[in-house]
């Protein structure tokens, strides 16, 4: 079986994990968002990328979810003293080497896509790993800064880059809009619309829908080409009982305008992209609202507690599938 899954960070790579474990023979591409790269020090750092490929390969802190296990913060350290920054950003030594290497590559004119098959041969993460695009794009968040000297809102209006946004302002303040600045003009990455052409199934993963699916969504030619495959097109709700079950998915989505509800996620999305959704068993209610948009939907634990039960969300995403196939 051939399966395409459009991956974020944390919520997607432990998905993914869960997907290997229930189907070990399955031909498995990760399509990877990469709106969330950020350039520091010097360096091309693609944490989403990085999280699926330190979390299939075994390199993963567990607890934070992303950078590396058993890590050192020696480098950091240094540049700080030297007063460079940010300090914000969490860096460690271990994590450093694979942005020295992604960025030499780089350099030497290697595209993203080549650097990042290079990177997982170290790793064997047992998916093929693709960024989205070779391209540039960075996701960017429209922020009112609150200004502590004057009456409130009449705070800065700027544009910070997503990890700013994310890390820094910990999503303290609304996000106006969010723009994935450079989508427009990107082409998928070499092996992207080939992976979805040829797949069986297509899996959107409990990522968040606006920043992490959906920019890669964003990318000229992908979402159409998930929408013509005619294959089951299954996604797995982030959002349970009204509540992201990790990170701050609330915060984007209320900038495109959807409310943190499992159904309006689904919606979000839409009938002409979706076939079939997931909700958890506490949103079993709003299954009737989410069929009557065209999607058929189950309501099944969601909860990815640990690699067993991210197998059993993956088997319940495979039965929809089929299901959906055989109408
Ligand atoms: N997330 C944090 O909350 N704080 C950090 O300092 C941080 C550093 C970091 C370094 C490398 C990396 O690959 C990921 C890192 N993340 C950190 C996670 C990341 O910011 C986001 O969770 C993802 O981009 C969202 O998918």
């Amino acid at each position: 079986m051939r399966i395409v899954v459009l991956a974020g960070g944390i919520g997607g790579a432990r998905f993914l994990r869960g997907l290997k474990r229930a189907v070990p023979d399955a031909d498995i591409t990760v399509i990877g968002n990469t709106g969330d790269d950020i350039h520091l020090f010097g360096l091309k750092v693609c944490p989403d990328l990085d999280t699926v490929m330190y979390t299939l390969g075994g390199g993963i802190n567990e607890e934070q979810g992303w950078g590396r296990t058993d890590e050192t913060f020696h480098l950091k350290e240094e540049l700080a003293a030297y007063g460079v920054g940010p300090e914000w950003f969490g860096l460690g030594d271990r994590d450093f080497a694979t942005h020295i290497v992604r960025t030499q590559m780089l350099g030497a004119g290697f595209p993203l896509s080549a650097v990042t098959e290079a990177l997982c041969d170290r790793w064997e993460p047992g998916v093929r790993l693709i960024p989205m695009t070779d391209d540039r794009v960075e996701t960017h968040v429209a922020v009112t800064l609150p200004d502590s000297g004057s009456a409130a809102g009449s705070g800065e209006r700027k544009a910070v880059h997503f990890q700013e946004y994310w890390v820094r302002l910990r999503a303290s303040v609304p996000a106006e809009a969010v723009v994935p600045v450079g989508a427009e003009q990107a082409k998928p990455a070499p092996g992207v619309l080939e992976a979805i052409a040829e797949a069986d199934v297509i899996l959107f993963p409990p990522s968040n829908p606006v920043v992490s699916v959906g920019t890669i969504l964003a990318v000229p030619g992908i979402r159409e080409a998930i929408a013509n495959a005619g294959v089951p097109v299954i996604g797995l709700s982030p959002i349970v009982g009204d509540a992201p079950v990790r990170g701050m998915a609330d915060k984007v989505l209320a900038a495109v305008g959807v409310e943190s509800t499992a159904p309006a996620v689904a919606e979000h999305y839409g009938s002409g992209l979706l076939d079939g959704w997931l909700v958890d068993t506490v949103d079993a209610g709003c299954v009737e609202r989410v069929e009557a948009a065209g999607i058929r939907c189950r309501a099944v634990p969601l909860m990815m507690t640990d690699v067993d039960a991210a197998a059993r969300m993956a088997r319940e995403a495979l039965a929809l599938a089929e299901e959906v196939r055989a109408v």
